[in-house]
Parts: structure tokens; sequence; C-alpha cells
């Protein structure tokens, strides 16, 4: 049974991107016409997802260039089949899985969440994936992991911003165990019932809503079960800036801005600031994970 938050609820089934859909990425999710009768205050929480060219044509890739628009013009070379992702460290059945066999067992579903850069920018996604804990179950846990560590394919033929040294190649990001375990945690291999795009990070990347949009790291390649806090780049590149957490605090300002308003990708002319939520808006879900921190501390 798909995990529903409470305000994943919508979809604009006036978007002519939800009528394409292919075999591996079906629609589980409510549809548009779900929201018929539903009460105002649901209706008031929904989200209402960014169009597929916002959500495609403004990205955070480094791999690809450091612009907005670089990912969307080069990561067309990135292969993306056949694909393999190693599972190692602190597991029953390490091994290298390919990506089609993993799709084969996982349950897609439809999650449509908000993602929220550090940046002080948002949008909201119709993703579509499966829980990273099915996957991370698939593999065995064994009893001695408490970090996931994951890293980024490093390709210097197919990514051109591999040979800048912005950040510290390959890509890499890690999670608690409890937080990788989350139902709200997913790996997304679709948008809007397609594919992935490659400058999205095909053709499986990390969603973690509730944190700043630089842990949901893209084409992922390994992921490693281990005791130990594993590295992440944007903390080893600036440690004052970037925590090993990086939950989604607008109490907590960056040392060069605020966070507590973002900025709503697209819109046009309607383009809004709106404030952000602890926890991206994910508390009610999320918030007990961090019983005992600090929340006006950085973490
Ligand atoms: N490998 C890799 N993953 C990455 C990044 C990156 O540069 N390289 N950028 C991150 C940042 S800062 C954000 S905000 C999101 C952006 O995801 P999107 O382009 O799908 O909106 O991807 C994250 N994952
Ligand atoms: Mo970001």
């Amino acid at each position: 049974m798909a995990y529903r938050w409470k305000n994943t609820l919508t979809r604009d089934d006036a978007t002519p991107e939800a009528v394409f859909m292919n075999r591996r990425q079906i629609i589980a999710g409510l549809s548009g016409a779900a929201l018929v009768g539903l009460p105002d205050i649901a209706r008031a929480q929904a989200l209402e997802p960014n169009s597929w060219e916002d959500i495609t044509s403004y990205n955070n890739y480094y791999e690809f260039g450091t612009r907005k628009e670089d990912p969307a013009r080069n990561a067309h070379m990135l292969t993306t089949s056949p694909w393999k992702v190693r599972i190692d460290g602190m597991v029953d059945r390490p091994g290298d899985y390919d990506f089609a066999d993993i799709m084969a067992k996982m349950t897609i579903e439809e999650r449509i969440y908000r993602l929220r850069c550090v940046e002080a920018w948002s949008m909201v996604v119709p993703w579509n994936g499966f829980e990273l804990a099915d996957l991370l179950r698939m593999a065995g846990v064994k009893p001695q992991a408490k970090y996931v560590a994951f890293e980024t394919a490093l390709r210097p033929d197919e990514m051109p911003g591999v040979n800048s040294r912005v950040l510290d190649w390959p890509y890499v990001e890690g999670l608690r165990l409890d937080e990788a375990m989350h139902p709200l945690t997913i790996m997304a291999t679709g948008l809007y019932g397609k594919d992935i795009p490659n400058q999205n990070g095909a053709p499986m990347r990390l969603v973690v809503p509730w944190k700043y949009g630089f842990k949901s790291i893209k084409s992922i390649v390994r992921i490693t079960l281990t005791d130990t806090q594993p590295p992440t780049s944007w903390n080893k590149s600036n440690a004052r800036e970037y925590g090993f957490y990086s939950n989604v605090n607008p109490n907590v300002p960056h040392r060069r801005w605020s966070q507590d308003s973002e900025r709503v990708v697209g819109g046009g002319l309607f383009a809004k600031r709106v404030p952000t939520q602890m926890f991206n808006g994910y508390a009610d879900e999320v918030a007990g994970l961090y019983e005992g921190m600090n929340l006006a501390k950085f973490y």
C-alpha cells in the first residue's frame, strides 16, 4: 500500500505531462480526479506541481556544469542503460545489482514532494519511485549498520563538469539509517509518469524531502551500509556552511543568506516567495527522528 503524506494529494490534471506514462513508471498515486469532493482544507494544503519544463530545465547537477541550464544542455551525454548499482558494506547480500532487475522487483508509486534547495528556491515535483527501505531490505541490512553512504557515477568522458574542481568527485552523500528507512525517503526513477530525465538524476536518484536538495544525490552507482558517518560532498567542500544533517530549517540561516523564505520556481509574472517551513513541511512525519537535537542549531 502506498504511503501517502497528507499533502501529496494533488496533481494538476490539466497538465499535459500527466497523460504520458510508460510501463516502467506506472502512476500509483491519486489522480487529479480524486481531489474532487475533498474538503477545502485539503485543497488548501495540496501541492500544485511545477511544470515538466520548470523541473527539467532549472537544475543543479554540477557534473554537467554549475549554471542552472547546463544539466539540461549536457546531461544527454550520460549513458544510463545498462546501469549497475553496487550495494555493499554491512549487508547480507552485497553485489552489483542491475537497475532493470531492481525495477522489476520494486513497487513504483507517485510522490508529489516539495524540493527545497539550500539556495532558497523550491519547486513541487511529481516523482515516481520506490521506497529506499524496500531496496535496503532486498540487500538485507546487518544489525551493525548505522548509516548509508551514496555515490554518483563519475564519468569524465560523459560529464564535462567534472573537469572543474568545484567539488571533489565523485559526488557523495549519506543518511543515518533511520532517515534512510523512513517511508518518505524514496529513490526516484520517474517524473510525471515518464523515465526520469538525465538532468534530474537518471536512472535513479535519492529524494529526501525534508532535507535541503543537495542531500538528494543523483545517478547513484553505489550504496554502502556502514557504522560510521559517511563524508558528504558539500560538507567536505565547506563544513561551516553545509552540515551532514541539513534538515530544512527556517530558523537557522545559511552563513550568507536567510533561510526563512524561498522563491517558488516558475510562475512567470506570478512568481512568488513563500515562508519556508520546518522540515520543509514534513515535521509531523520526521520531527521524531531528531528528538533531543536543538532545532536552533546548525547540523
Ligand atoms: N550528483 C549530484 N547530485 C545532486 C547535485 C549535484 O550537483 N550532483 N545537486 C543537488 C542539488 S544542490 C539539488 S537542489 C538537487 C536538484 O535536483 P533537480 O535538478 O532534480 O531539481 O540535486 C542534488 N543532487
Ligand atoms: Mo540545492
